[in-house]
């Protein structure tokens, strides 16, 4: 591709002209989509959100103006713009405006802190910060002078709601702008990656890439014009914005709802008020649902399908949530990066309740290999390694990690250890990468690490996912302290003065004197963190 420059890992040419000719990449970008909608659905609604309803005329009348405010204060194509918005319209306005611009949007999710933003920043220099005044508690624009007075990049603070000295968001308006014409083979967007390292990663998408990865999955899971799909998790991420989710419900027609939080008590009335036929969440989740279920009374009776993905869900769980909620469950294996596996509507019980599904494309390609990178036989469990036509090449300028994430011949390294069954559906067996998954929220293990190892009272540290009921893991801090013992609670606070976000502060803490050791003399942690092995020395 012309004009990625070296940020980016193209796709190798024969590829390209492949993904082209199967169809699979189109000519259009995903700026233009809204008009187009506009035109064929007018006043029907797109998106409800706590505001009220927004139609597809409306939508790309809003798309319209800021594209032309962002512009004014000069925000163009190339340009990465941070944005860090809860569930709402104004979140689709803006994506689709930095779309229309050829510029980048950045998508944070609004649980991180200053600590992610920051090295986000040093990575990808963005020029502006879009985010809402207030939500749930937590005041963004403090956070947001402090990356504008740390990083001269970022020029613009945008904000939806009480603006103070920024820009304000409504107010952004300007003459309409020519189209400035990304090129389908662009970068539309980067996403995060739950990341292994201490530095951020970040997910460069194509609009062709990214275009064909929701249409694909809106005719996977049979949505139409009919379709309601209720964003509960936040937009931000790929499995709510692409999966097929907003993407794809409204490339169909369909309507989104934006719920605020996830938790049954705002959702299951928003699914009865708005008639949800679908909607995504990760297995934690569906625990709390499947709990308050117990006892609340709503009318579900719209919902036909909910989507599980994110970490591992248990096949009991699997199977109390058709009886519960009154519908079909679709299993997801998915991540940022691209590769998407779905059980299909059509699949038996066994195969929804035991199973992760099979890939999404037909031209996506699953290695399952050993240490050595050799394929293991058919059935044993091995590392998913993958490439396809909407799996990126590389992180963003992210070179020397490149190297070891992808192998030369371009296939992804998932850190998923999984196995496929002979009728094709994988089913994840576990993790090889350094990463927790904590109720699907992914917390790079050395990054934590280090901020643990950074405390005074911090000799030596070591972060474990154990096994957790609800969240599926949660994180123990094991810890080498000579001299005073710091408590959690003091831990916390330290670990959020550095600006950890909540799910980043470690769920329980215990101490060592002196590590146990592998045969290779690397530090033990299985042999850490399993409370039934040997008792480690000085453990408490
Ligand atoms: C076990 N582990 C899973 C599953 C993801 C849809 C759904 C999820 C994501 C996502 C996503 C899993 N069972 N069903 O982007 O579009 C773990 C794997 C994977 C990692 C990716 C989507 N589904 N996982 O979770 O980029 O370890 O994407 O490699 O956040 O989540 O995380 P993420």
């Amino acid at each position: 591709q012309v004009g990625w420059g070296a940020d980016v890992v193209p796709w190798p040419a024969d590829l390209v002209e492949r993904y082209e000719r199967q169809g699979y990449w189109g000519r259009e970008t995903l700026g233009e989509l809204p008009r187009r909608w506009a035109a064929v659905h007018g006043d029907r609604c797109a998106i409800v959100d706590h505001r009220g309803p927004t139609s597809y005329a409306a939508l790309d009348g809003r798309v319209d103006r800021m594209a032309s405010g962002l512009h004014a204060l000069g925000v163009g194509p190339g340009d990465r713009v941070l944005v860090q918005l809860p569930n709402t319209a104004t979140f689709v306005v803006t994506c689709f405006a930095l779309f229309r611009l050829g510029a980048m949007p950045i998508l944070v999710m609004p649980a991180q802190r200053i600590n992610d933003l920051d090295g986000l920043c040093k990575l990808a220099e963005p020029v502006a910060f879009v985010v809402q005044d207030r939500f749930l508690g937590f005041d963004y624009r403090p956070m947001a002078e402090e990356l504008a007075k740390r990083h001269g990049s970022l020029r613009h603070v945008v904000v939806d709601g009480e603006a103070g000295p920024h820009h304000r968001l409504e107010d952004l308006d300007d003459p309409p702008l020519r189209n400035t014409g990304p090129r389908p083979g662009d970068i539309a967007c980067l996403l995060l990656s739950g990341g292994t390292t201490g530095t951020p990663k970040l997910i460069p998408r194509t609009h062709a890439d990214y275009a064909y990865n929701a249409r694909a999955s809106a005719a996977l899971c049979g949505l139409s014009a009919e379709s309601v799909y209720l964003a509960a998790l936040p937009a931000a991420h790929n499995f709510t914005f692409a999966c097929p989710g907003i993407l794809g419900t409204l490339l169909r027609g369909g309507r989104v709802v934006m719920a605020r939080t996830p938790g049954g008590d705002e959702t299951f009335p928003l699914i009865a008020r708005e008639k949800v036929t679908f909607t995504a969440l990760v297995p934690a989740l569906v625990d709390l649902w499947l709990r308050q279920r117990e006892w609340d009374t709503t009318d579900l009776s719209s919902l036909q399908l909910l989507q599980v993905g994110g970490a591992r869900l248990m096949p009991d769980m699997a199977r109390r949530i058709g009886p519960a909620l009154g519908c079909r469950v679709q299993q997801v294996l998915g991540m940022a990066e691209g590769l998407l596996c779905y059980t299909r509507l059509d699949d038996s019980e066994e195969v929804v309740i035991n199973t992760q599904g099979r890939p999404l494309s037909p031209d996506d390609e699953v290695r399952i290999v050993d240490a050595a990178g050799r394929d293991v036989p058919p059935g044993e469990p091995g590392e998913l390694l993958t490439r396809g036509p909407y799996t990126i090449r590389g992180y963003y300028r992210a070179e020397r990690h490149n190297r070891t994430a992808f192998t030369s011949d371009g296939f992804y390294r998932s850190g998923d250890l999984v196995r496929r069954r002979a009728d094709g559906n994988l089913v994840v067996e576990g993790r090889i990468k350094e990463q927790i998954n904590r109720a699907g929220e992914k917390i790079a293990v050395a990054e934590i690490e280090e901020h643990l190892r950074a405390h005074p009272a911090v000799d030596d540290a070591v972060l474990l996912g154990v096994p957790d009921p609800i969240l599926g893991e949660r994180s123990r801090a094991v810890l080498i302290a000579g001299g005073s013992r710091p408590e959690l609670a003091d831990l916390h606070a330290f670990l959020r003065d550095r600006g950890l976000a909540r799910h980043q502060l470690p769920d329980e803490l215990g101490f060592v004197s002196s590590w146990p050791l592998t045969a290779v003399g690397k530090i033990d942690k299985k042999r850490l963190a399993d409370p039934s092995g040997p008792r480690v020395a000085g453990a408490s």
